[in-house]
């Protein structure tokens, strides 16, 4: 029944930040997907026999790109596919149900935070038996390999039924579809004071949970309202919708504003909280205070040890390198390692295996720790609801006196979507021509400490990442960050980080934007962003 199938290569299929992401009419092209999962396999070993886990956050061309994988992972050689049922699993679902039953790796059908439905995006990501995105090793062979195959092999079968949870077979392969959320529910239920949060909840704590349409609808409906006992409603757009309802599944202040103005009213409930398409991201908003990722991280390592699952304290901390360097404070508070990284989740990897770090984080609204090797929107949610049931304080009390310990990192991002690729691939190269020049140059009153292009060298197998990310340090500890996206789809993305630290003592209720005039004046005379790309304003602040 395996057939070979000859086909002819794409010159695009190279995977960026996390996974390759292409519009939809890109994926639907012949054989593109085929081509893809094809390179994925000719570029692992030892894969005969076992376990590959596949799912998705239940997008459009999901259902289609599912059966494509099963069968071409039957005629591989793989074992079992276990695949969520109805093709759903969250991104840290996944991951988890990897390292549980001990799978050769998976593939996660998502483009994540991108919009969906026929003129969105999709995408295919491949993890690894640690539960874990592929490293670049990895995803450069299988670059590699997509602009040479000349053919794959699938199987001539009928669609495979994910509607019911159960066993089939597929050619020699087993195929199991399992219930996405159970296993995931266990794992929380492992990690934190499941009593305690019922209790706040008992006790009247009011929280919106906004699903954003996206995948973490069935964990959330699940886990907060029929485990913990919020009342029913507690969880919105909890229906994972193929177009995620025409919304963007991103979480924050943009995509999520009602939310924001809700919890910024007398009479809005006490804690909000999304999180994104494929359910690894977080948004977190108390009453009358919005947690940046940056300081969510680094409360979170601060007050991990509430919760049951690191009541014995945390290893070490590690952060993207744009993430502000609120968390560092933490670490050297409690004595623990800290460590910089390229942006995205598969640079975590080495070091949450090797157990020098717990708690990982990025200012894109990702939290996550060794539970999984991904970040986890949810488990975010619960370690903030443990903290809150066990200190018995509101998020702006707790945000305040974090500050008052560490001071206060302020900080911002400001994205410049869609522009000319060569426009922002020459501002990015102007720039990182003058680097060196910078250092000991006094730019608006702020003297240049240091000025580089990031270069990560992985302290666990020594692996060296060039090019992440211009940094341009200042004598008093703010920063400036640019760099390109690696997720966007059509053109290029720009990404430019702002960050300025005020100490334990200093003013901490300055308006964020304000704080930051003075950076992003010069940022823009450094990069002149608005001027060459003719983008008066960013396209999304957060
Ligand atoms: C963005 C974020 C990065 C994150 C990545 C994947 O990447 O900046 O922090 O890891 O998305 O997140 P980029 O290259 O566009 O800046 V997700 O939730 O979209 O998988
Ligand atoms: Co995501």
């Amino acid at each position: 029944m395996t057939v070979t199938i000859s086909t002819t290569p794409y010159s695009d299929q190279k995977p960026g930040t996390s996974g390759l992401r292409k519009r939809v009419s890109v994926y639907q092209q012949p054989n593109y997907v085929e081509n893809f999962i094809q390179s994925i396999f000719d570029s692992l070993e030892g894969f005969a026999g076992q376990i590959l886990v596949i799912g998705g956050d239940g997008r459009y061309y999901n259902d289609v790109a599912i059966q494509k994988a099963i069968r071409i992972a039957a005629a591989n050689g793989f074992g079992k596919v276990m695949v969520g049922q109805g093709g759903i699993l969250s991104t840290p679902a996944a991951s988890n149900i990897i390292r549980k039953y001990k799978a050769f790796g998976g593939l996660v059908l998502s483009a994540s935070h991108n919009p969906g439905g026929p003129e969105g995006d999709f995408g295919i990501k491949y993890n690894v038996g640690n539960g874990g995105p592929a490293p670049e090793k990895i995803t450069d062979a299988v670059y590699a390999r997509s602009k040479v195959i000349d053919s794959y092999k699938t199987l001539e079968t009928p669609d495979i039924d994910l509607g019911a949870v159960g066993t089939q077979t597929v050619g020699d392969m087993v195929v199991e579809v399992i219930d996405p959320v159970s296993d995931y529910a266990e794992l929380m239920q492992s990690l934190f004071d499941f009593d305690a949060i019922r209790a706040l909840f008992a006790g009247g704590f009011r929280m919106t949970f906004d699903a954003m349409s996206a995948v973490t609808g069935p964990y959330a409906h699940k886990i907060l309202e029929d485990m913990l006992g919020a009342p029913k409603g507690t969880v919105i757009n909890g229906e994972p919708s193929p177009s995620f309802n025409d919304g963007h599944p991103d979480p924050n202040l943009v995509y999520c504003k009602d939310m924001y103005d809700l919890l910024m009213t007398a009479d809005g409930p006490d804690f909000g909280a999304a999180s994104d398409g494929d359910g690894d991201r977080n948004l977190i908003i108390g009453k009358n205070r919005f947690v940046t990722p940056s300081d969510s991280l680094a409360l979170l390592a601060a007050n991990a040890h509430l919760a049951p699952g690191y009541s014995k304290g945390i290893a070490g901390i590690a952060r993207s390198m744009p993430t502000s360097a609120a968390a560092d404070r933490v670490a050297e508070k409690l004595g623990i390692e800290m460590h910089e990284t390229p942006t995205g989740w598969k640079f975590f990897g080495n070091l949450l295996d090797a157990g020098r770090v717990t708690i990982c984080g990025e200012e894109s609204a990702g939290t996550g720790s060794n539970h999984v090797r991904e970040k986890d929107g949810l488990w975010a949610v619960l370690l903030w609801l443990n903290i809150l049931a066990v200190r018995k304080q509101g998020v702006d009390a707790i945000v305040r006196e974090h500050w008052k310990i560490y001071g206060r990192n302020y900080y911002t991002r400001h994205d410049y979507e869609e522009v000319d690729a060569a426009i922002a691939n020459a501002l990015v190269d102007d720039l990182r021509g003058r680097l060196a020049s910078l250092p000991g140059q006094v730019l608006g009153g702020m003297e240049v400490a240091y000025a580089d292009d990031f270069t990560y060298h992985d302290p666990v197998d020594g692996s060296t990442s060039a090019k992440q990310g211009i940094r341009i340090g200042f004598v008093d500890g703010s920063r400036i960050v640019l760099r390109l996206s690696g997720t966007g789809t059509v053109g290029a993305t720009l990404r430019l980080y702002l960050e300025r630290y005020v100490p334990a003592d200093g003013d901490h209720d300055l308006e964020t934007q304000e704080a930051l005039a003075p950076l992003i004046a010069i940022a823009e005379q450094l990069a002149g962003t608005k001027a060459r790309t003719g983008r008066p304003t960013p396209s999304v602040i957060t």
